[in-house]
C-alpha cells in the first residue's frame, strides 16, 4: 500500500458540541498527518454541489440546511490506506445504529443521528482526489512524497 490523502470534515455538529479537539486526538493517535485544514462556513451552492451525488434524493433539502448552519473543519488527511482506514474510523452513517455496532466508531463518540453524524470522510480514492480539489485547489493528491505543507 502507499500513502494515500483522503477528505475529513467535522460537519456542524461536531464543530459547534466542541469535538474538533477530540477528533483531532484520534487523528493523530491513528498515525494520520493532517496536512491541510481550515474552519469555513458552507454556503448553500457550495454544500450542494459538494453533495451533488445526493441532489435526487428527499434527503437533500435537510442535508444542505444541516451542513450550512454552522462552521465546518474540512482536513486532509494522509498516512497509508487513509481512505479505507478513515471511513473504519468514523463508522456507519447513522450514529444511533453505530453507538450499537461500532460503539467506539467516532460516529458513535460524536453523532447524534442519520443525517447529525458529525463527521465526513471521502468513500472512495477517486472521491478523495475530487474532494481535495473541491476544497483545497493548490493540494495534488498525488505525488504526495514530494509535498510537505503541513500547518
Ligand atoms: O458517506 P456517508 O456520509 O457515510 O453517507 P452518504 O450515504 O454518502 O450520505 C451523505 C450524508 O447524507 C450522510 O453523512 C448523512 C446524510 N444522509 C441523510 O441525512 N439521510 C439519509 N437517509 C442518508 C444520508
Ligand atoms: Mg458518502
Amino acid at each position: 500500500s502507499s500513502l494515500e490523502r483522503t477528505l475529513a470534515m467535522i460537519k456542524p455538529d461536531g464543530v459547534s458540541g466542541n469535538y474538533s479537539d477530540l477528533i483531532k486526538r484520534i487523528i493523530v493517535e491513528a498515525s494520520f498527518n493532517i496536512v491541510k485544514e481550515m474552519l469555513t462556513l458552507l454556503d448553500e451552492q457550495t454544500a450542494s454541489a459538494f453533495y451533488l451525488e445526493h441532489s435526487s434524493r428527499t434527503f437533500f433539502p435537510h442535508l444542505v440546511t444541516y451542513m450550512t448552519s454552522g462552521p465546518v473543519l474540512v482536513m486532509v488527511l494522509e498516512k497509508r490506506n487513509a481512505v479505507s482506514d478513515w471511513r473504519g474510523l468514523i463508522g456507519p452513517t447513522d450514529a444511533q445504529k453505530a453507538k450499537i455496532s461500532h460503539p467506539h466508531s467516532i460516529r458513535a463518540l460524536c453523532g447524534k443521528d442519520l443525517q447529525r453524524n458529525c463527521v465526513h470522510g471521502s468513500d472512495s480514492t477517486s472521491s478523495a482526489e475530487r474532494e481535495i480539489k473541491f476544497f483545497f485547489k493548490d493540494v495534488v493528491s498525488g505525488d504526495v512524497a514530494s509535498q510537505h505543507d503541513e500547518l
